[in-house]
C-alpha cells in the first residue's frame, strides 16, 4: 500500500500536534477540526482502510480504539461523552488512506451524522 501523510507524521518527517503515543499508536490534532476537540488516532503500522483489516490486525485495532478511550478518560471527556468515527472509502468520507479513528469531543454531537 502507498504511503500517506499520516505515515510521514508517524515517522516524524512532517510536524503534527501530537497529544498521545503508545508503542503501537500515535494521536495528533486534526488540521481541520470538526469539534472543539478533534484528535486522530493512527496505528503506527499502516492499514489503508477497514476493508484491508484482517483477523491478524484484531489486536492492533483493539489497541487503537482503546487508545482513543484512554485519552478521552485522561482528558476528562468520558463524563459528558464523545464520539469516535472510522470513515471508509469514498461514501464514508475517507480522504487519508491510513486507517484512523477520529475522536470528537467538547460539544454535543448530532445524529444522524451528515
Ligand atoms: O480524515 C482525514 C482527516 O485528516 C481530515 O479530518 C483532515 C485530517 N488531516 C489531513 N492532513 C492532516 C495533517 N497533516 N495533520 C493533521 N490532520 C490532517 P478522513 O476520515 O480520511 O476524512
Amino acid at each position: 500500500m502507498g504511503d500517506t501523510i499520516f505515515g510521514k507524521i508517524v515517522r516524524r518527517e512532517i510536524p503534527a500536534d501530537i497529544v498521545y503515543e503508545t508503542d503501537d499508536v500515535l494521536a495528533f490534532r486534526d488540521l481541520n477540526p470538526q469539534a472543539p476537540v478533534h484528535v486522530l488516532f493512527v496505528p503506527k503500522h499502516a492499514i489503508a482502510t477497514l476493508n484491508e483489516a484482517t483477523p491478524a490486525d484484531a489486536e492492533l485495532i483493539g489497541k487503537l480504539v482503546l487508545a482513543a478511550a484512554d485519552y478521552a478518560k485522561r482528558e476528562g471527556f468520558d463524563k459528558d461523552g464523545y464520539r469516535t468515527v472510522i470513515n471508509c472509502n469514498e461514501h464514508g468520507g475517507q480522504t487519508v488512506f491510513h486507517l484512523h479513528v477520529h475522536l470528537l469531543a467538547g460539544r454535543r454531537m448530532h445524529w444522524p451524522p451528515g
